[in-house]
């Protein structure tokens, strides 16, 4: 068999989840190798000092240190799904949006779950100022599937695990919103059978494992 990438990745990361994703639609196989945070392999280290996950390396030995990265390349090597399958306006747009998300919202997003990890934050206000983002994709959301229109774009891909998490912090107080459109495509998101594909449990990868072929069976 020929030799796969490695990624370097954590189950509940969200990060690592819209690579995993993309990995998943794109058709690709990679080696997955899981990752406990506060002890991460030395080899991903060497690979990737800058220490996040997901980290994929290929064959030729070149690094993907940012989940972004990892994505363009899954689509760049097939994407069979059509993520990207939008106008240049469009995609510029995506864009934008997943870095409103990895910046703003993320930021907000993590006082909101770990207040106490920042000095002089308030959960409720940073939960406020995530809703407004939650917000805004409901009303893109509006008649329509998904994001973009009836097909999961790179939008979707990049966006959905960090809704899920907001959701997580307070599941009672975010499926009582008055957002449905972001609820029911949320809904469908977490039942569907990529996510479940995606979400399979592995054990921490240690130097010596036999080799776990990610997507799985
Ligand atoms: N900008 C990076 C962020 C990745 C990231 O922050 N991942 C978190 C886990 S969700 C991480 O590895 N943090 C390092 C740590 O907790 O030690 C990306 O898009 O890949």
């Amino acid at each position: 068999m020929a030799e796969l990438p490695i990624i370097y990745s954590f189950r509940r990361c969200p990060y690592a989840m819209r690579a995993r994703l993309a990995i998943a639609a794109s058709g690709q196989q990679v080696e997955l190798r899981e990752v406990v945070l506060r002890d991460k392999p030395e080899e991903m280290l060497i690979a990737s000092p800058k220490a996040t996950v997901p980290v994929l390396i290929l064959p030729d030995g070149s690094v993907h240190e940012e989940s972004l990265d990892v994505i363009d390349w899954a689509l760049g090597q097939n994407d069979r799904e059509n993520w990207l399958g939008f106008s240049a306006d469009q995609l510029d747009e995506m864009r934008g949006l997943i870095r409103t998300l990895d910046g703003p919202f993320k930021a907000s997003l993590d006082r909101y779950k770990y207040e106490n990890r920042f000095d002089g934050v308030s959960a409720r206000a940073e939960r406020d100022k995530g809703s407004e983002f939650v917000r805004e994709l409901d009303q893109m959301l509006t008649g329509k599937t998904y994001l973009y229109g009836e097909t999961f774009s790179l939008a979707d891909g990049a966006i959905l695990p960090f809704i899920r998490q907001f959701a997580h912090v307070d599941k009672e107080w975010f499926w009582a919103q008055d957002w449905p459109n972001v609820l029911r495509w949320l809904e469908a998101f977490l039942v569907s059978d990529r996510f479940a594909s995606i979400m399979k449990k592995y054990p921490k990868w240690q130097a010596g494992d036999a080799s776990t072929v990610f997507p799985g069976d």
